[in-house]
C-alpha cells in the first residue's frame, strides 16, 4: 500500500501504521484522513493481519489535532461534512474486528486524541501530552471526543478536561484511566508489539466478538455523537472560531468578548 501521508507495513501478522506528516506534527488533513480510511478498510479485509499498531512519525508527536490551517476557512455545511467522514473513519477503527493499539509518542491532541480513543488499547510514552484543546480555538471536539472521552474517563473529568484544555502528562493519563501503559519512548513500540502478539495467539473470531460485545454497552452514544456533529458544525459560524484559529496561524493568544 502506497499512501503519501501514512506508512504503513505488515510484519508477523501485526501492521503497523505510522502518520507521516511530521513538519505539521502529523496533524490529520482531509488527505490524511482518506488515506487512513483506505488503509483500514484494506487492512481489515486482510486476512493475515491480525492486529494494528497506529502511531505518529518522529518523536515529538503522536498526532497534533486535526489540521488547523485546513479547516480554518470553513463554515458549518462543510464543518459538519467532515466532522461525518471523521465520525466514520473513527467508528469503523472502533467497530473493527481486529484489535488496534495507539503508541502515542508524543502530543496526541485534539483529532489526535480522539483517534487514540477509538482505538481498543492505548500506551503512551512518559513524554506524551494528552488534551482537546478545541474550545480555545473557538469549536469542539468534532470526532467522537465529548463522547469517548466520557465513556472512557467519567463525565466530570471529560467536562474538565475538554472545558479547560488542559494538556495532561503520560502519568494523569494512566491515573485516570485513559491510557492503559505508560513506557520509555524508545521502548513504546516494542512494548506494543509485545501487547500485539498475546493477542494474536487468541481466536481472531472470538476477539472480533469480545470488541464487538465490549462496545454494545456504549451505543447509547449515537445520538451523542449525532449532537456532537451539528454542533461542532455550527461553531464554524462564530466569530470566535475565527479569532481561534487566526490567533493560532498568527502565533498569539485569542482575544474572545
Ligand atoms: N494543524 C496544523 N498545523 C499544526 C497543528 C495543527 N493541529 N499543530 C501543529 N502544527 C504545525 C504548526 O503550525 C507548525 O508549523 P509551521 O512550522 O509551518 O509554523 C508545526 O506544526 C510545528 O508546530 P509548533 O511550531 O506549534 O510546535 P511547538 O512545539 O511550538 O508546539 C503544540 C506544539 C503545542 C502541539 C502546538 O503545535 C499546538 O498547539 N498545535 C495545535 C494543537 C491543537 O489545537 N489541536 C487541535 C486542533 S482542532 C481539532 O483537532 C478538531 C478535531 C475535529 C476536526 C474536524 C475537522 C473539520
Amino acid at each position: 500500500m502506497n499512501f503519501e501521508n501514512i506508512l504503513c507495513e505488515v510484519k508477523d501478522g501485526i501492521c503497523y501504521l505510522t502518520i507521516n506528516r511530521p513538519k505539521k506534527l502529523n496533524a490529520l488533513n482531509i488527505k490524511t484522513i482518506s488515506e487512513l480510511k483506505e488503509a483500514v478498510t484494506l487492512i481489515e479485509k486482510n486476512n493475515n493481519v491480525k492486529c494494528i499498531i497506529i502511531t505518529g512519525s518522529d518523536n515529538k508527536a503522536f498526532i497534533a489535532g486535526a489540521d488547523i490551517k485546513e479547516f480554518s476557512n470553513y463554515k458549518s455545511k462543510l464543518a459538519e461534512d467532515m466532522s461525518k467522514k471523521g465520525h466514520q473513519l473513527f467508528d469503523f477503527i472502533e467497530q473493527s474486528k481486529k484489535p488496534f493499539i495507539a503508541a502515542i509518542n508524543g502530543f496526541a491532541l485534539g483529532g489526535g486524541l480522539e483517534l487514540a480513543m477509538a482505538c481498543h488499547i492505548r500506551v503512551a510514552s512518559d513524554n506524551a501530552k494528552m488534551g482537546l484543546p478545541e474550545v480555545s480555538l473557538g469549536v469542539i471536539p468534532g470526532y467522537g471526543g465529548t463522547q469517548r472521552l466520557a465513556n472512557l474517563i467519567g463525565k466530570g473529568r471529560a467536562m474538565e478536561m475538554i472545558l479547560t484544555t488542559r494538556m495532561i502528562t503520560a502519568q494523569n493519563a494512566v491515573d485516570i484511566g485513559l491510557v492503559n501503559h505508560i513506557c520509555d519512548q524508545v521502548n513504546l513500540l516494542g512494548f506494543c508489539e509485545k501487547l500485539a502478539i498475546k493477542i494474536k495467539r487468541n481466536s481472531p473470531v472470538a476477539i472480533g466478538k469480545a470488541i464487538k460485545s465490549i462496545n454494545s454497552g456504549f451505543k447509547y452514544n449515537i445520538d451523542g455523537n449525532t449532537s456532537e456533529i451539528k454542533l461542532f458544525g455550527e461553531c464554524f459560524d462564530s466569530p470566535d472560531f475565527n479569532e481561534g484559529v487566526s490567533a493560532f496561524m498568527e502565533k498569539r493568544k485569542p482575544n474572545f468578548n
